[in-house]
């Protein structure tokens, strides 16, 4: 191997890319993801490479630079795996850098990205020295406004006085990539917004398919997320007059929904793939990334996994049975669904189902490469979100889960009761109303567009956003010994998008979760207090717009410069659904059990990654709760006709409260008056 002395690097990409965030190491290694300016003993800047030793490069050299990678495509999986697994060899965090510094114009850049904040997640003495991480979307701006703003933003540039501090500030329209005469375009302020997509980003990051790196009940949180994913995607149809999403499961039928994402991929000004309505997934043969499939292979695929959930049993590589049973059986689905191909009982009986399903849709206008084109927002766990047809996919997919769950029966009133607890009363402040409107945030582009050194063009997006609010939960523990006491609070719509009343059956599949959280409740009556800033589900605003660090610079919410950054978890700003003008009436269900029972205990609570646990875990430690995710409503109730009042029938540990969500077309955050 090559052995690189004490050199100067001096980042210099060329414009080829648009990645100009690479044009200077500071967004990576300093400023951004890497060590902190200025700390005795870390990396100075220009960084200056220590002597380190370059392994053979050659396996994560199979992913060319300046296409999109994705967690997706076998290659990129692999090299991805890889190059994490170099990354790992440097024990001493400088030789860890100036590695990274050494690798990171030779390969792919978004699978380097990738590499090197995994390498964070995964190591404990990187977790706690402080490093500070940009938000994904600060690195690829690309990937989040059109090609139109990013040309704007340089033409605007041209024009300017030369200050490299100047402020531009560009606004993003919220029409960019369709216009409302698409209905579709009507949920647009969710499949585009930034933290979303950050989210799921994240997300994959942080439980990859990696065998080196096995989360707890991770098949599991794959199922869970993305369901809830789905659930809330279907809160804010409904909040828009529009109807639940159909689950493409008849592979062979056009796709009516269109998508143009309007985002390039490069800096080329090469777009992500589009997809025109009535356009149907077909067999593919891809030479770059090499993928070749066909929606034969996934009907296979699928019957095998039908065969498993409806007999109970799935097998394993070498033959042998594995029950699917009430514990372990959805984790074992998830992981074979997805498939991680790393923890699949049977990878290759079971395939790939919901992996090439993401590929299938994402390469349907150009299966073979023939013209050319890129594969479309669907490939990339980056983008995919963006796409209507993320949600008919999924919904697919959950729909098999819940052909498993079916299979395990309703819960019985034992498992679903709390002898003792009695939740008298839960309300929401303000009357029971919650009010939604529009923010205004910024995210500095100048990190991953190459601005010729001016640091301060900011996007301005405009995102949904709720005012804050507070629950009060009253509770009597008739026990007379103090209890822990946990609260799964869910939120859920009464009527369809044309105002029938939906079935309590199908109120538990669109429930989302708001919180989850354990008190003591050590008196007879308790009133106990919770803000929707507190929620288990979110991650404060901050982590996704940096500028809001100035609102609240003051206060205990405040995030230090340092603190490093945790990307998995839904946005704070996306808690509520968005509701309607006149005030959609939603359900609030709480439930409490016991929590000495379904508590997991974890090592520390208060390390950085510690929030957004309900849809993301804890980081290297178990799950925090016992129950199946989702509980209660993971599980079928009795049957169509079952009411939330047979439901709860003899049990007084769970409550209900109508709240009403009122929208307001109106900005309630501008990060211009802060
Ligand atoms: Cu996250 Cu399909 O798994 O996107």
């Amino acid at each position: 191997p090559k052995k690189y002395k004490n050199e100067e690097v001096y980042i210099d990409v060329p414009d080829k890319y648009l990645q100009g965030g690479f044009k200077d190491l500071k967004p990576i290694l300093t400023g951004g993801i890497g060590l902190r300016d200025g700390r005795p003993g870390k990396v100075p800047s220009p960084l200056s490479v220590r002597g380190v030793e370059l392994p053979d490069l050659s396996p994560v050299l199979t992913v060319p630079r300046g296409r999109p990678w994705s967690v997706f495509y076998d290659v990129d999986k692999k090299a991805g795996n890889a190059l994490v697994k170099m990354m790992n060899t440097f024990k001493n965090i400088d030789d860890l850098f100036s590695f990274a510094a050494l690798v990171r114009d030779r390969v792919n850049e978004e699978m380097f990205v990738y590499a090197v904040m995994a390498t964070v997640f995964r190591r404990p003495e990187l977790q706690a020295s402080a490093i500070k991480m940009n938000n994904i979307f600060e690195l690829f701006p690309d990937r989040i406004i059109g090609s139109d703003a990013i040309a704007k933003a340089k033409e605007t540039i041209k024009q300017s006085t030369g200050d490299e501090d100047e402020e531009t500030v560009l606004e993003i329209n919220q029409e960019f990539s369709a216009l409302d005469k698409n209905p579709e375009n009507r949920l647009a302020y969710f499949r585009e917004d930034l933290g979303v997509n950050s989210h799921h980003w994240h997300w994959h990051l942080v439980f990859p398919d990696d065998e080196e790196f096995k989360r707890d009940r991770r098949g599991e949180m794959f199922f869970y997320m993305h369901h809830q994913i789905i659930a809330r995607y279907d809160c804010e149809r409904l909040s828009n007059g529009l109807p639940l999403v159909r689950s493409f499961h008849k592979l062979d039928e056009p796709i009516e929904e269109a998508y143009f994402s309007k985002l390039t991929t490069d800096n080329s000004g090469k777009l992500w793939g589009v997809r025109p309505a009535g356009m149907k997934i077909q067999d593919m043969e891809l030479p770059e990334p090499n993928e070749n499939y066909r929606i034969m292979d996934m009907e296979g695929w699928r019957d095998r996994i039908r065969d498993a959930i409806h007999r109970g049993i799935a097998r394993r590589t070498d033959g042998t049975e594995v029950r699917l049973d009430a514990k372990t059986g959805i984790d074992i689905l998830g992981d074979m669904i997805e498939p991680a191909l790393s923890f699949s009982v049977n990878p290759r009986f079971y395939g790939q189902l919901h992996n090439k399903g993401h590929v299938l849709i994402g390469h349907c206008h150009d299966p073979t490469g023939a013209n050319k084109e890129n594969g479309g927002p669907m490939t990339d766990s980056m983008t995919a979100m963006r796409d209507p047809i993320f949600y008919r996919w999924h919904k697919h997919i959950d729909e098999l889960f819940y052909e498993f769950k079916e299979t395990l029966g309703a819960y019985t009133k034992d498992e679903l009761g709390f002898r003792g607890i009695t939740v008298m009363d839960v309300s929401v402040s303000n009357g029971n109303r919650i009010t939604t409107g529009w923010g205004k945030s910024r995210l500095n582009l100048a990190q991953g567009i190459d601005l010729q050194g001016r640091r301060n063009v900011q996007a301005e997006l405009t995102h949904l956003i709720h005012e804050p609010f507070a629950y009060r939960f009253t509770v009597r523990n008739d026990t007379r010994a103090p209890r822990r006491v946990c609260f799964r609070v869910f939120m859920t719509p009464i009527y369809d998008e044309v105002g029938r009343k939906l079935t309590f059956r199908q109120q538990t599949l669109l429930a989302v979760e708001m919180d989850k959280f354990a008190v003591t409740v050590n008196a007879p009556m308790v009133q106990l207090d919770r803000t929707s800033r507190e929620s288990s589900v979110t991650i404060p605003i901050e982590r996704f717009f940096r500028v809001y660090e100035r609102r609240t610079a003051n206060t205990s919410d405040a995030l230090s410069n340092y603190e490093m950054f945790c990307g998995c978890g839904w946005p704070e700003h996306m808690l509520v659904p968005k509701g309607s003008a006149e005030g959609m009436q939603f359900e609030l269900i709480v439930i409490a059990t016991d929590w000495s029972k379904d508590e997991v205990p974890v090592k520390t609570t208060n390390k950085p990654c510690s929030r957004g646990t309900s849809y993301c875990g804890v980081l290297d430690d178990k799950y925090p709760d016992k129950r199946p995710m989702g509980f209660p409503f993971d599980r079928p109730i009795e049957d169509a006709t079952t009411t939330y009042e047979d439901f709860t029938e003899g049990l007084t540990n769970i409550f209900k409260r109508e709240v009403v969500v009122q929208f307001k077309d109106e900005v309630l955050l501008n990060i211009n008056r802060l």
